[in-house]
């Protein structure tokens, strides 16, 4: 293709982009479009099957069948939510086979909130209140993303966090009106999680290298400062309702601009944990591994029943 015919498809594409077209698989795209949506869209589906781990862990300590099955429910949906961004990652041209083996190596991040441990019943529902929330206030922008699968991926998704968000408060409200130590245990879990959750944004607008061309592509519809101040201005009321307190001493409402101050977030934790050093993150990486490993079994029984199928339909055909 001339210099020419790219120019005049980029043409095209950007004026598809101004007009809020979605773009599809076979659409022209620029090849940087494409390796964006792969990165990000790859790594989001990490993040949903990395996510999986923490709460796994309490499935079988679940303090009622009622709860066991929430619990259940809800891990089994981010499952789910992982295969729909695998199947819209693969639409780009790369295999699910690629995408596993990114995560295995390293090469692929997925969310640093993954890399803290779970430790008391509290963090079933702070997770479910804070990851969960703020997995919602990204994923609803997401919806008006431009790649078409990506965006419509969204869609479910988001009905579906809305579900585990609120499953997360209510288990919150329930320690929070019960005993002394179950309310203790409530704000020690909210102690913990509150930093990294801010942290899922990723980085400052000023430090973060992809957030202006994702803007431009509407890739991304608000910037990780703009999300993250809205899921402040969320939040705090949610726990002014449960009597909790937010552990940042310099929260603090500004009436001008009708927003929450708040204070810094140690910037060297997050990249730390982002480049591999965090609670868990060798814990995670050996679970994912494991259990592809585990798998190989069951992938080679479907590859040989898929195969048996084809034969047989080819037979019948001649
Ligand atoms: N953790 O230039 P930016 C969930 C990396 S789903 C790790 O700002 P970008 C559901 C970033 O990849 C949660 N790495 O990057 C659930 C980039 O590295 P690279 C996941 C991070 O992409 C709930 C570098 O830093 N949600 O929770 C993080 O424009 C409960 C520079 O950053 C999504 O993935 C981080 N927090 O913006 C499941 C949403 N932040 O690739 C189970 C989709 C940044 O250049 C239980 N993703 N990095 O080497 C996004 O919206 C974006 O990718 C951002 C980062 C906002 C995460």
């Amino acid at each position: 293709m001339s210099e020419r015919e790219v120019k005049s498809l980029e043409e095209i594409f950007e004026a598809r982009i101004a007009r809020d077209e979605k773009i599809e698989a076979k659409d022209w795209m620029p090849e940087k479009y494409r390796l964006t949506h792969i990165r990000q869209i790859s790594q989001h589906a990490h993040s949903e099957i990395v996510g999986m781990l923490p709460e796994a862990n309490w499935i079988t300590r679940a303090p009622s069948l009622r709860r066991k099955v929430a619990l259940l429910a809800k891990i089994q949906d981010e499952g789910g939510h992982g295969l729909y961004l695998y199947s819209a990652a693969e639409t780009l041209g790369i295999s699910r086979e690629e995408m596993y083996e990114q995560l295995h190596t390293g090469v692929a991040k997925y969310s640093s909130i993954f890399n803290y441990p779970a430790v008391t019943w509290a963090d079933m529902g702070t997770v479910g209140w804070l990851v969960d929330g703020a997995a919602i206030i990204n994923q609803v922008a997401l919806m008006g993303a431009s790649y078409g699968p990506y965006s419509r991926a969204m869609v479910r998704i988001c009905k579906e966090e809305s579900f585990h968000q609120r499953q997360g408060y209510e288990i919150l409200l329930t320690l929070c009106n019960g005993t002394p130590e179950q309310k203790e245990m409530a704000q020690d879990a909210l102690n913990r999680w509150w930093w990294p959750s801010l942290m899922m944004f990723g980085p400052k607008d000023a430090d973060s290298p992809n957030t202006e061309q994702s803007v431009k592509w509407k890739l991304k519809r608000k910037t990780n400062d703009e999300l993250r101040q809205q899921f402040i201005d969320q939040t705090v009321p949610q726990a002014d309702i449960l009597g909790l307190t937010i552990p940042d001493p310099k929260l603090k409402w500004n009436p001008e601009t009708k927003q929450y101050d708040w204070g810094e977030i140690d910037w060297n934790e997050f990249w730390q944990v982002v480049k591999g050093q965090g609670p868990c993150n060798k814990h995670r990486v050996e679970a994912r591994k494991t259990a592809w490993e585990k798998g190989t079994w069951v992938r080679d029984a479907a590859m040989a029943y898929a195969e048996k199928q084809e034969n047989k339909v080819i037979k019948e055909a001649i």
